[in-house]
């Protein structure tokens, strides 16, 4: 009876999505020694000069959770916490990757949010591309994150919807605060057609129909329906209105809040493609926006940049491999590439 009702519990988390496949370029390694690896990060970091390879070649071979242990194998043969070690011993944009990789994805994430928030002014461009893109479940981990964090020399106890809400506004801030909360509904298996019709009508008659828009409407339909049903409104909204979903984002609202709808149905539709497209943008001109791209390869290696590669090379016509070895140098291209993993 236990096998089957396990089996029971399996087969309805398959089927109403459970967690999403993922399809990572860094994998946990065979033949693992903490301690071994310990010992080769104590070397590297008391050699003369730093031996960046080393450190280098470890830490973007291995899991997360195999990083956790070899930091925790550190500790007791140093006697010091071994991102503090990092930090001292590695600079750059090679140090944001290597102290990026410390962190959990969800702390990652949280971290990130706080540093766009951070001081005077706020980085919008960052809040909206982890705001809006991260699934539910990732977004309830950051948040779980984002109050625990504790690293370093700084702690921060503080809510995500606070920070968000203290340095944001108007109806950007309503559509940010929203997604937040994390109210959207689980993919289901029943496809609910009224409700369908419903919803790409209300969007409809939101925006492009009347004067102006009714802003709260859009995001309620946007930050709470799953997104399999989503994308079958934007594919009925088509039946209603002489634009689609995202030119009519377009001529209806502008700045920030425009961004981050867009986003939004960016990665409804394809969130690797909308990555892809993130990297290219950033590395367009000579050198590269390094905060970007740093930030997308370290929190998608163990998620989904396999699947972001291929939609790269889709779009690109030259592998992200490639690209990155054409705009970065150094250290920092060496730990990019080998998070990266491969060309294609
Ligand atoms: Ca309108």
């Amino acid at each position: 009876m236990a096998l089957v009702s396990e089996f029971l519990k399996q087969l309805t988390l398959t089927h109403t999505g459970g967690k999403e496949p993922t399809f990572p370029t860094v994998r946990p390694v065979g033949d693992f020694d903490p301690s071994r690896d310990a010992v080769r990060i104590d070397n590297a970091i008391k050699t003369k000069g730093v031996d960046e390879q080393t450190i280098i070649d470890i830490l973007t071979r291995r899991s997360y959770e195999q990083r956790s242990q070899i930091a925790f194998e550190y500790e007791k043969i140093a006697r010091k916490d071994m991102a503090t070690a990092l930090k001292g011993a590695l600079s750059g944009s090679v140090e944001s990757v290597m102290l990026g990789l410390m962190k959990s994805p969800a702390q990652y994430d949280a971290s990130e949010l706080k540093g766009s928030m951070k001081g005077l002014g706020t980085d919008e461009e960052t809040l909206i591309e982890i705001v809006c893109s991260r699934s539910t479940q990732e977004l309830a981990e950051i948040k779980l994150a984002y109050r625990e964090s504790k690293y370093y020399y700084l702690m921060f106890k503080k809510e995500l919807e606070k920070d968000v809400a203290g340095d944001t506004s108007g109806d950007f801030a309503k559509l940010l605060m929203a997604l937040v909360q994390t109210k959207r509904e689980e993919p289901s298996n029943v496809v609910d057609y009224d409700k369908i019709d419903h919803d790409a009508r209300a969007l409809y008659e939101a925006g492009v129909k009347r004067k102006g828009t009714d802003v709260v409407t859009w995001i309620a339909i946007m930050s709470e329906r799953s997104v399999p049903h989503l994308q079958k409104v934007f594919d009925r909204y088509k039946s209603y209105s002489p634009y689609d979903i995202k030119e009519s984002i377009r001529k209806e609202v502008k700045g920030d809040l425009e961004k981050s709808f867009l986003t939004l149905v960016e990665c409804f539709e394809n969130r690797q493609l909308y990555f892809a497209s993130r990297l290219s943008e950033a590395m367009k001109s000579k050198g590269a926006k390094e905060k970007v791209v740093t930030r997308i390869i370290v929190s998608r290696c163990e998620v989904d940049l396999m699947k972001i590669r291929s939609e790269f090379k889709r779009q690109n016509g030259k592998s992200l491999y490639h690209t990155i070895s054409d705009h970065t140098k150094g250290d920092y291209q060496k730990a990019l590439l080998s998070l990266v993993g491969g060309d294609d």
